[in-house]
């Protein structure tokens, strides 16, 4: 088969950039085989066999993958990167230049802070980060420096949601870029491109690997321009995804769209048990009617995702020790596992943002994020259960 635009998600997840190779003396691999070779030889000097240099450059596991992406997220290009540090760190080296500015939303990862704060800080890049869920905001902080806009959504770990269309319209009336790190939904549930967004950015560690089992990241863009500048600059610094790693990840996604829709169904299931405890303060998932931005995530979105967090009423130290009584959930960063995951933002994925800017942003000591994995939901609810006895 060759992959046509038209075909629905699934099929695409399934079988673009991995179309069986008829030619002679092909063996019409159903799945792209891991092209471990480092060098590719070629018959002429100025001839590179099938266009194949170096893996580096171009390996045709990794070009597989980056095909299935782009194809997921309506992207004319897409690109595989060793993490999603990596292709984050690469699109700000090839698209700012010392002394511009950066608008970003307050509320994200906590790594993606710490690179914008201590590591391209020093490279004289300015931050200024505003609370992204309301648009005005991100035009006001707007200055004549300003050359990237950068948002999650949903953000990291507060599930806070920012209008993409809107941002882009602010964004691209300044002629300025926007980056939106789609990490939290995937392409299967939203695609930022489809909504005005220059730059899609993931940790492909997440739901897109889907197994914990696969460290990578990934940029997608329709723009030949910044491709060109992205491209050139994630191989001259190496940030590429290795073959094995580029087929681990092929081989996730292919089960993207089912997996989600247990990720969300499980998830749903979990803030409603959470939502009625009374050791529960609040509950926070777009998915919940009493999101604030409910109303906007099932606009943008096709769906809600699997990850919420939840604030327990108590100190500290009853969210360490409720997390110390859990079996089934383990206590681990990271996210988008079948596996279920919880943990404590404050001291682990974002232990890196200063207390000041946890406090007035609501990551408190009892701030507890679950990645609701696709295990069977009555393990899951008991589990809850019995720790929060
Ligand atoms: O870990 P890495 O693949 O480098 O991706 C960084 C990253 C980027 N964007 C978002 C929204 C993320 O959540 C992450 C990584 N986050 C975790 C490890 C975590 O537990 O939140």
């Amino acid at each position: 088969m060759s992959t046509n635009k038209n075909y629905g998600f699934a099929t695409k997840a399934i079988h673009a950039g991995e179309e069986p190779d008829y030619r002679e003396g092909a063996s019409g691999d159903v799945v792209v085989p891991i092209h471990l070779s480092t060098t590719f030889a070629r018959k002429d000097v100025t001839d590179p066999t099938g266009g194949y240099e170096y893996t580096r450059s171009l390996n045709p596991t990794r070009k597989a993958l980056e095909t299935k992406l782009a194809s997921l997220e309506n992207a004319a290009y897409g690109l595989a990167f060793t993490s999603g540090l990596a292709a984050e760190s690469t699109v700000l080296l090839s698209l700012l230049k010392s002394g511009d500015h950066i608008v970003a939303f307050e509320d994200l990862y906590g790594g993606t802070k710490r690179l914008f704060n201590n590591v391209f800080k020093k490279l004289e890049y300015g931050v200024s980060y505003v609370d992204a869920t309301d648009p005005t905001e991100v035009e006001k902080a707007i200055t004549p420096a300003t050359k990237l806009v950068w948002i999650e959504t949903p953000s990291n770990p507060l599930l806070k949601i920012s209008d993409i269309k809107a941002i882009a319209e602010i964004s691209h009336k300044h002629h300025l870029i926007l980056v939106v790190d789609n990490t939290f939904l995937s392409p299967y549930f939203q695609k930022p491109l489809n909504l005005g967004a220059d730059i899609v950015v993931h940790s492909s560690t997440k739901y897109i690997g889907g197994h914990s089992d696969v460290l990578g990241g990934a940029v997608l863009v329709n723009d030949p321009v910044y491709y060109e500048k992205i491209q050139y600059n994630q191989n001259a610094v190496g940030a590429v995804l290795p073959p094995f790693d580029s087929y681990l990840t092929l081989r996730g996604i292919k089960t993207l769209a089912v997996r989600l829709e247990q990720h969300q169904k499980n998830a749903l299931e979990v803030a409603h048990y959470l939502e009625n405890h009374p050791k529960v303060k609040k509950v926070i998932y777009p998915g919940l009617e009493s999101h604030p931005q409910h109303a906007l995530a099932k606009v943008q979105a096709t769906g809600f995702g699997g990850v919420l967090s939840f604030e327990l009423k108590g100190t500290l130290e009853d969210a360490k020790a409720f997390l110390k009584k859990l079996n089934v959930f383990a206590l681990a960063e990271s996210l988008g596992g079948v596996e279920s995951l919880i943990e404590l933002p404050s001291l682990m994925t974002h232990s890196s943002v200063a207390k000041e800017v946890r406090d007035k942003i609501g990551i408190t000591d009892t701030l507890i994020r679950v990645s609701v994995g696709i295990e069977d939901i009555h393990d899951l609810i008991a589990d809850l259960k019995q720790a929060l006895e």
